[in-house]
């Protein structure tokens, strides 16, 4: 998608601190951390949210999961604990329009979700 900020990022159009790439998957420090360790774990395919993910998709979705156990223990979280968010559309707070994890972690975060 030429017009996807994370696509430019992948594609090194965009620079951007990365943390972990394979052929599949990406992942960078997230321009404007909410935690000490905020990082984003996407696919390299261009899928826009959850909403887009299709059977084929299975194997990278789940290779993320691995991948973001890899990023916690070499960012030193893994221990105390971390949290994921995938936000999706509007009322869940997506902002930009290609599928991203948020790895949430370096201090005790709170219970609230809305
Ligand atoms: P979301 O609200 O779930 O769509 O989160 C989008 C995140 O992407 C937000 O935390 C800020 C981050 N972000 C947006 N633009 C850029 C960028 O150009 N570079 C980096 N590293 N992160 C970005």
């Amino acid at each position: 998608m030429s017009d996807c900020i994370f696509c430019k990022i992948i594609n090194k159009e965009l620079p951007s601190t990365v943390v972990y790439e394979d052929e599949q998957i990406l992942a960078f420090k997230d321009i404007n951390p909410v935690t000490p360790v905020h990082i984003l774990v996407i696919p390299k395919k261009h899928i826009s949210n959850l909403n887009e993910v299709e059977p084929e998709d299975e194997a990278t979705i789940g290779k993320i999961y691995t991948v973001i156990k890899q990023i916690a223990r070499k960012e030193g979280i893994a221990e105390k604990g971390y949290r994921i968010i995938v936000n999706c559309g509007e009322d869940g707070g997506q902002e930009v329009g290609h599928l991203h994890f948020h790895i949430l972690g370096g201090k005790k975060l709170g219970t609230k979700i809305v």
